[in-house]
């Protein structure tokens, strides 16, 4: 069987000779030119504000790179979903994809964190990794610009909470960077580039079960998972807290043992008659808010100490990690998670991280003393190592 392929934006899977064109409705050589109008594909998925005329969309062979519009003759290279319609990043189907979802119940901390990964990957972690993400498409890069980074560190400020699913017409919109690595091979140094896919989902979509449902071909679309679990929102560990941080509200809100019950089940899914099996998407646990709980720490704790700037995944580093979570677990009434995990991943892995490195100000403003980003991009480098898209340190 040919390899499929998943759409970075609708997660929707196809051949590669499926891929559509779009032609760019410029005067052609035989001195015709197709008019630009309404896709009513996109609108219906967009929404009829949010996208504009553009030139019309035909079938041809999706494995080539150009196509000749029977309209006009004019050659494009503008390819697009069969499903969606949204542009493919350049070179799709011939560099590495994955999707990369990431879910956590409401108030966790995920637009939070996307936002401050994603900048520091841009910035300090990239270079360290010599790495570099851009985004995919002009959209994305407004989007994040606008609705993510300049909120927090610009206009200093929290998020509203994320819409949920079923009022944005049952879709999400991933942002969609393309990450580039310089390796150094047998060859000599050349770039590998990898699209990631991260879609910011409310919290809402995942404490009920048919708002979870809208989310399943996200997760089993997915080639990993990034799973935030608010040690604000387990009892143990709630308790314990920072005197002075904002606390999540708790009615109504699952527990995060329900919430990774309910993922799993989404995950086990689509693979019924073979559910003996451990699911083998890497999952990457993540308890966001550290920065709550560092005084409860020893002085020696992992989770005290930043990973070593290595431009490497460091494998030693991240497994101590991993049992220092593990072991606030067991403080946290957390036991249950573990389990879970155990039973049903062949690959996860914990992480401890800080987005803010402290707690906002009462007002919801981001802390005068500014962002201080803690051990954000390890789950990341995690899931891009286990891909081979980001060279490891030592065993694991
Ligand atoms: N102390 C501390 N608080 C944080 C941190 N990150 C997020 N928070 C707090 O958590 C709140 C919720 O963060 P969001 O990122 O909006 O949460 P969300 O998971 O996107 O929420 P929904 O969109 O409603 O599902 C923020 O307003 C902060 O008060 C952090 O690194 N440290
Ligand atoms: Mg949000
Ligand atoms: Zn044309
Ligand atoms: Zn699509």
């Amino acid at each position: 069987m040919a390899k499929r392929l998943t759409c970075p934006y609708c997660y929707e899977n196809f051949a590669p000779r499926e891929i559509r064109f779009r032609c760019n409705s410029r005067l052609s050589r035989t001195g015709k030119q197709c008019q630009r109008r309404r896709d009513q594909v996109l609108d219906q998925r967009k929404g009829p504000r949010r996208s504009h005329d553009l030139g019309p969309d035909f079938t041809a062979d999706g494995r080539r790179p150009t196509a000749v519009c029977p309209d006009c003759d004019g050659e494009s290279t503008y390819r697009i979903c069969p499903v969606c319609h949204s542009e493919l990043p350049v070179q799709f189907g011939m560099v590495d994809n994955r999707l990369i979802a990431m879910v956590g119940p409401k108030a966790s901390g995920k637009t939070v964190y996307m936002t401050v990964l994603l900048h520091e990957v841009r910035n300090r972690v990239g270079e360290a990794y010599g790495a570099a993400l851009m985004g995919s498409d002009d959209e994305t890069m407004r989007r994040y610009g606008s609705d993510y980074e300049d909120r927090l560190y610009r206009d200093n400020q929290m998020f509203p909470g994320t819409q949920t699913a079923s009022t944005t017409l049952n879709r999400v919109d991933p942002l969609v960077f393309r990450f580039g690595l310089r390796r150094r091979t047998l060859l000599g140094e050349r770039p590998q580039h990898t699209v990631l896919s991260f879609f910011d989902t409310a919290g809402e979509d995942f404490s009920s079960r048919e708002n979870v449902e809208l989310n399943t071909r996200y997760l089993a679309g997915a080639d990993g998972v990034v799973l935030l679990l608010d040690p604000l929102q387990m009892p143990g560990a709630r308790d314990n807290a920072l005197p002075g941080t904002p606390l999540p509200g708790t009615e109504g809100l699952d527990s995060p043992a329900n919430v990774l019950s309910r993922v799993t089940n989404l995950l086990l899914a689509p693979r019924s008659g073979r559910s003996a099996q451990k699911i083998d998407t890497p999952i990457a646990v993540v308890f966001p808010k550290m920065d709550a709980f560092w005084h409860l720490l020893d002085r020696g704790s992992p989770l005290r100490d930043y990973a070593p700037p290595r431009g490497r995944f460091d494998v030693s580093d991240s497994l101590s990690v991993h049992e220092e979570v593990r072991r606030l677990l067991k403080d946290w009434d957390g036991v249950a998670i573990d389990h879970l995990l155990d039973n049903h991943y062949s690959r996860y892995r914990y992480f401890g991280v800080s987005a803010l490195g402290r707690n906002p100000t009462p007002d919801a403003r981001v802390s005068p003393t500014g962002i201080q980003p803690y051990r954000v991009a390890d789950p990341l480098m995690w899931l891009l190592s286990e891909f081979g898209s980001v060279p490891k340190a030592g065993r694991g």
